[in-house]
């Protein structure tokens, strides 16, 4: 397509999933006229999938909000921001002054995880509401990886598949054709793929479906749900057991190693093997083979984390990395290392405070606590539970929490009930119709963009910022000015008086202030004053930013190094900076257990053994498990208001098998009825034999048609929500973390449709 004269390019980054895709954009009168994949980012390299393309759509999106909305007798009216911030201030304050505040919960959503303001502001924030109810996505996701990670290291660094460059390739739950990748960032993760098959190498992929990333593998394994961490313990031990553990590598950084062989003395293949569904020969030769390859990886994703062995799946991912002599090796499974700097890579190299869990528990269930949260399956009995300490007001960031986490029902009229809820989100949808206020932050084109969090697990050490694309509209504010002023308001300041610029200087002071302290920073025993003079004169969280990267494992430490990251220099270079392939060798300068080791057995893995030992006795017997499953065109909870990517068949079916369709009486297209402990849902059967006999597979992130919604384009999409099915009483015990997928339940053809 040739463009008119008077047509601009802007590039930034996609913010949507994980890969970080790096975008052309071509724009017309300040319209977004094209957006496909920048050929020049240093990363991407021109890939881009349907959603990315999108991002004029969303922004254009006649139902994202310009205005704050409060609710006037049951009604939205849009108001402007003093008004909103008034509203919150007299109906939250006087909850919190009355119940104290732990009588507010805060769940903070995906969407936050890659937005600047909320990962730079969230913790202030956090930190004004001062309540132990916390809560996030993270529970619903990669907490047992966290944990795992964080047990073993000392701090949440977690191993990444070294795509580029293994021979071969194990992947459990994860399916990045759909997702593309996730706890490993890696845009165009198909194609990194399809190279490892063009180059020789073997890509076997451990899923209960055949998954678009199974059908394209070398080979699929059609496991039983929840039954990695038996698979995963089973090959472990035939590596010990025939001599083929080598970790050689890393074993003078590793204690507990010698405990191994009768950790895993139990899981031989032949007594997992009807466990897992998977013929025990197929274990061993998939333990020898990953032996024999020159070098391996195994990768673990959500399939691996949202089941009820969560952790222990979760570790022994690493596990079996470490044992075939591929931790922390070239084409093994390999630390990245952010521009920004991680905890592997501040304070002392080699050891640390290491990492604790459990601290406290949560008031109802006693469920424990994780990197300062609470597990989202006990959210919605705080909420009931009446007495000292329940939870009387929400605060949501970038988060929907009665589509996205488990007995949806519950919690959603457990949140209808509450006092007061707000919630920094553009969209009034499932959640956000219970606000009392909704303060919506300006598109993603209308921010600055560098994904904070996602880049320390990136196949390649890369850093690459983007300016706003457009400017905010009159009376917007910015999401980071609406995050300041919340945390104003809740630390008893007037909101309407908040001088933005003086709290970031604060910020930026005490960022500096700490990294002058830490002897091994690039600052150290430097003047805050000298280095405050040298900044650039950026502004909100860009300014905090720019000392992360400054400050970070490649800045330019305010002179020392001259030639290094600073956000100027990033700016310059709108494709990104690529800082090279990832390293070996990191281990044990990343190390930040008290030992110095990595810990190869930590205590709450050791605990949490028996758990899985036991349910080897178990009959593995339900009728039906549910799993979940993505496509690419849809995004969790909230992108399915985008016209152009809800097109076509309908997505949100239930896959299940023909043997199984047939048996129950179930037609191709017919309406079935699945139930669970919590819940039923009525959903269009698709049958198809690209799924494990048992299982049945419904996606999450639909179901938009509540009442209150307003959401033209998604409500009227035919789907329902999974987490109505979900049960927040079946979690990974040793985490928290809500098994998602394994869900018993029963499914029948829908009433009406039972053939006469
Ligand atoms: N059954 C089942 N449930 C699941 C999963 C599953 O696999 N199966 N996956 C889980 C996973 S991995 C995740 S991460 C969660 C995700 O669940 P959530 O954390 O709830 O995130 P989303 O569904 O993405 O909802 C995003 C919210 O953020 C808002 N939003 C979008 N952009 C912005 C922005 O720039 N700023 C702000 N402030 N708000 C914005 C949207 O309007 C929406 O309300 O779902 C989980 N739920
Ligand atoms: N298009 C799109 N991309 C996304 C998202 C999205 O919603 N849409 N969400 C983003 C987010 S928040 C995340 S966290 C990532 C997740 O990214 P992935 O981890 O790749 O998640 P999925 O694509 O859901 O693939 C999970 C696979 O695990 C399988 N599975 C289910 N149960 C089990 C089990 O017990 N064992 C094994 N081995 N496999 C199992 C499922 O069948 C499914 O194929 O994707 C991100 N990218
Ligand atoms: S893969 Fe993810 S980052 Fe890349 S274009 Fe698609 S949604 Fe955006
Ligand atoms: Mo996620």
């Amino acid at each position: 397509m040739q463009l008119d004269p008077g047509t601009r390019t802007a590039h930034r980054t996609c913010p949507l999933c994980e890969a970080g895709c790096g975008l052309e954009l071509s724009i017309k009168d300040e319209k977004v006229v094209r957006i496909r994949g920048d050929k020049d980012d240093v990363f991407s390299r021109g890939f881009v999938c349907p959603k990315g393309t999108t991002l004029g759509h969303l922004h254009d999106d006649p139902d994202w909000l310009r205005q704050p909305h409060v609710k006037r007798d049951g009604t939205f009216v849009p108001v402007d921001w003093d008004e909103a911030f008034a509203v919150i201030e007299a109906g939250l304050m006087p909850v919190l002054e009355e119940h104290g505040r732990d009588a507010a919960a805060i769940y903070l959503g995906n969407p936050g995880a890659h937005s600047i303001a909320p990962m730079i502001y969230n913790r202030g924030l956090i930190k004004a509401l001062g309540t132990r109810n916390r809560f996030s996505a993270s529970t619903v996701d990669q907490r047992p990886k966290e944990i795992s990670s964080a047990l073993m290291f000392g701090s949440v660094t977690v191993p990444v598949p070294d795509l580029d460059r293994t021979d071969h390739l194990l992947m459990l739950g994860a399916n990045p054709y759909a997702s593309n990748g996730s706890l490993c960032t890696a845009p165009d993760f198909p194609g990194r793929l399809e190279a490892i098959q063009a180059r020789g190498g073997k890509v076997v992929c451990v899923d209960p479906r055949v998954s678009e990333t199974a059908a394209k593998a070398d080979q699929h394994v059609a496991i039983r749900p929840g039954t990695d961490a038996h698979l995963l313990a089973a090959i472990a031990h035939v590596l010990l057991e025939e001599g083929l553990a080598d970790p050689s590598n890393v074993a003078e950084h590793c204690a507990g190693l010698d405990d191994l062989p009768e950790t895993f003395a139990s899981y031989s293949p032949d007594a997992v093997a009807p466990i897992c569904g998977i013929p025990a020969d197929d274990i061993r030769e998939l333990a020898r083979e990953l032996a024999a390859a020159p070098t391996a990886a195994v990768y673990g994703r959500i399939g691996t984390c949202t089941q009820e062995f969560g952790t222990l799946a979760s570790w022994l991912v690493d596990i079996v990395n470490l044992l075939s002599g591929n931790l922390d090796r070239i084409g093994g499974a390999m630390f990245a290392k952010g521009a920004t700097g991680q905890p592997s890579t501040k304070g002392t190299p080699g050891s640390g405070r290491g990492f604790a869990m459990g601290r406290a528990v949560s008031r109802v269930s006693g469920s424990p606590e994780s990197l300062g949260e609470f597990s989202v399956s006990v959210m919605a009995e705080e909420m009931e539970t009446t007495g000292e300490g329940q939870v009387r007001a929400l605060v949501t960031v970038a988060g929907n929490p009665v589509s996205s986490t488990p007995n949806s029902a519950r919690l959603d009229a457990a949140i209808a009930d509450l006092e007061f809820v707000v919630c920094i989100d553009p969209y009034i949808n499932e959640t956000t119709r219970h606000a009392d206020v909704i303060l919506p932050p300006p598109t993603p084109l209308q921010k600055s963009h560098y994904d904070l969090a996602l880049l320390n697990f990136a196949v390649r050490n890369v850093a690459n910022y983007s300016e706003p694309v457009f400017p905010l509209d009159e009376g917007q504010l910015s999401e980071g000015e609406i995050m300041l002023r919340l945390t104003a308001l809740l630390s008893g300041e007037s909101f309407d008086h908040v001088d933005t610029a003086a709290l970031d200087e604060l910020g930026t002071h005490a960022m500096l202030a700490s990294a002058a302290k830490d002897p091994n920073s690039n600052v150290a025993g430097r003047d805050i004053d000298e280095l405050t003079a040298q900044m650039s004169d950026h502004e909100g969280p860009d300014r905090l930013l720019d000392v992360m990267l400054r400050t970070g494992p490649y800045g330019d430490g305010f002179g020392a190094n001259p030639d290094g990251l600073t956000l100027d220099k990033l700016i310059a270079n709108p494709h990104g900076i690529d800082l090279g392939a990832l390293e070996e060798g990191r281990v044990p300068a990343n190390l930040r257990t008290p030992s110095g080791k990595i810990e190869v057995l930590p205590d709450p893995i050791r605990a949490d053994l028996p758990r899985l030992a036991a349910s080897l006795e178990r009959a593995w017997d339900d009728d039906f498990v549910l799993v979940g499953r993505r496509h690419v065109r849809s995004n969790n909870s909230w992108m399915h208001n985008i016209r152009v990517l809800t097109k076509g068949r309908n997505r949100c079916t239930l896959q299940i098998h023909p043997d199984d369709a047939k048996r129950i009486g179930l037609v191709e297209g017919g309406a079935a009825e699945v139930t669970s402990r919590v819940g039923t849902v009525r959903v269009d059967a698709e049958i198809t034999d690209g799924i494990r006999p048992g299982v049945v597979s419904i996606p999450h992130g639909f179901g938009q048609d509540m009442p209150g919604v307003q959401l033209s384009v998604a409500t009227a999409y035919k789907g329902v929500n999974t987490n109505v099915l979900t049960d927040e009483t079946f979690v990974d015990a040793l985490s928290g973390n809500i098994a998602l997928n394994g869900v018993p339940v029963s499914v029948t053809p829908a009433p009406s449709e039972v053939a006469v």
